[in-house]
This record gives C-alpha cells, structure tokens and sequence, in this order.
C-alpha cells in the first residue's frame, strides 16, 4: 500500500515526502504535483488534482492506503485571485473526498491553517472552538474545508484527519504566496548581508513552527489511534509565536549588522487578523503533541542549513 502526497514538492510535501520515505520506504511514497521537479528522486507522477478523472485514474491504478493532500493557494497569492483560489482549492479537496467516500483510499491528511480565524477571534491563546470569522479567501476556503472533512468523517465513516498549520520555517524549500513567508525572506537577506523590507509590521505577533515539528506533528497524527480523535475538522497546533522584531533580534545574535526595515502593505491587514498564539489542549490531550523548537533553536537550524546549502560565504558564529 502507498502513501500518496499531492503537491509533494511543495514547501511542506518536500520534507514530509523524505520523512514518510524513511518510515515506510522509498517505493512506498508516490510523489505526484501539478509540475515536474528538477530531479526526481522518488516515484512521481505528475497531476492537477483539480481534476476529478485524473484523480481518480490514478487512485484506481494505484494501491493507495493514505493521501497527504497539499496543494493549496496559500492567503496572499489568493487575494490576487479570489474566485480561481476558491475553485482551486476546494475542487481539489472535493476530489479526494469523493474518492476517500468511493473507497479508493482509506485515510486523508489535508492541513487548515490559522487563517481560519478571523477579526473577532480571541487573539491570545486562541481556543479550538471559539468565533471563526475569517475574512481571506484562503481562510473562508480552510474554514469550509473543515467543515466538509467533518461532514465526510460523519455521513461516510471516512478516515480524515487534519492540523491548522501556523507560519512554517524550512530552509529546504521556499514557502510561496503566503502571508508568513516573510520569516523564510528574511534569513535569506541576513545571510547576503542586505537590510530587508519587512511586509509585515514589526509588532505582528504570528504563531509559527520549524518545519521539523510540523513533519512529525503531521506523522503523528496519522499514526495515532482513530478512536483517540475527537476532532475530524481540524486541530489547532503550536509551536512558536513571535513579531518580526523579535525574529531579526534573534538572527541578530548570529549576524550582528542584519537591518530591517518595515513597509507593512495589504498582507498586515491579512496578518492582523490572525491570531498571536494558539492553545492546541487538544492535539496534546489526543495524541500527545509537543513541538521541539523553541525561537533560538529554529533560528539556529535554519542558519546552519542555508549556510551550508546556499550562502557558504556568509559570516556566521553560531
Ligand atoms: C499563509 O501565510 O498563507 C500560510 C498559512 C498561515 O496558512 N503560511
């Protein structure tokens, strides 16, 4: 049986992809994503999961037992193109749900996000169940695709399973056309030794998380026991929060002349209605999750990792 990723060379699907392949095994992993890589190095395919006949022709060809389904516009890329990003998003998660339902599946992983919240929500330690009023159409179509993985788990006994995503940190692979993405800019800036113009105002306080810890959060939820979930919509998570002063003060440690300055534009106003910190009681309750990263720690491994794969000229003490 395989483990099927959609969007697997995507900034999440690259390391959960290397993740699943050493728990499982190299040919147990199919990569499939709507373009090709520049080396292929598992089992590709290539796919546009908005498609339903592609979908299902290559679940019918395929032993397929879980499917991590990452492709996504993410909330700045989005607002660009409100009506192409609902289409896009929810085609492709109906898709598999339909699938799942037609049984050629048995488990769905699909990540939600924090924009699921909106202007109205408690900002501090933001519960699992509280005002969700987002105001994205990223956000509107995470909030409705939560719904729907709840409805499918209910009416067709469908095994889903889902994490809201905070702002993710990798240096492996570039985040795209998200609100948080400024996090990843800005290592690459300190490390070329150039000031960054910062999007975001430098008091937005986002909840974040090293991609390491979003991998084995992701692995352990597909492994935990069914009958140990009580949520099918999605679960909160958290690792870190910080603002963007904070974070250039902690690369600072390492890199003493980084500059930042700020030039907040439409994706602040995106920012400022998320919240500043996540209580995620439940995955800790349910399936026992703790995040390994703290703000020092991520900085450090993140430094570490661009250093040695892309600025080897940079002066780094860390
Ligand atoms: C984004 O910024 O759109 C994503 C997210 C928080 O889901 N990183």
């Amino acid at each position: 049986m395989k483990k099927l990723i959609i969007g697997a060379y995507g900034q999440i699907g690259s390391e959960l992809r290397v993740a699943l392949e050493k728990r499982h095994g190299l040919h147990s992993v199919m990569a499939a994503d709507i373009r090709k890589p520049e080396s292929e190095d598992s089992d590709f395919v290539l796919l546009d999961a908005t498609e339903k006949d592609s979908v299902f022709g290559l679940l019918e060809s395929e032993e397929v037992d879980e499917v991590y389904l990452l492709a996504a516009l993410l909330s700045a890329k989005a607002e660009q193109m409100p009506q192409q990003a609902w289409r896009i998003n929810m085609q492709v998660l109906f898709n598999l749900l339909e699938a799942g339902k037609e049984g050629l599946f048995k488990k769905l992983f699909w990540p939600s996000s924090i924009a699921v919240f909106g202007p109205h929500t408690p900002k501090q330690h933001t519960p699992q169940y509280t005002v969700m009023d987002p105001d994205t159409v990223y956000g509107i179509s995470k909030l409705a695709g939560e719904r729907w993985m709840e409805y499918y788990f209910e009416k067709y006994g469908l095994d889903v399973r889902s994490l809201r995503y905070p702002g993710i940190l990798s240096w492996k692979t570039a985040p795209g056309g998200g609100t948080t993405d400024y996090a990843v800019e800005m290592f690459h800036y300190a490390l070329r030794h150039e000031p960054y113009v910062c999007y975001v105002a430098p008091g937005e306080r986002l909840p974040m998380m090293y991609i390491d810890d979003a991998v084995e959060g992701t692995l352990q939820l597909m492994s935990a026991p069914a009958e140990k979930l009580r949520i099918r919509s999605s679960y909160n998570l958290s690792g870190i929060d910080f603002t963007p002063e904070e974070l250039a003060r902690a690369i600072r440690r390492y890199i003493p002349g980084f500059r930042v300055e700020y030039r907040p534009d439409f994706r602040q106003q995106i920012a400022a209605t998320w919240p500043d910190s996540i209580d995620d009681r439940f995955a800790r309750e349910d399936w026992g999750w703790r995040p390994r990263f703290d703000l020092d720690k991520m900085v450090r491994e993140m430094l570490a990792g661009l250093k040695q794969t892309q600025y080897p000229e940079a002066e780094l003490s860390l």
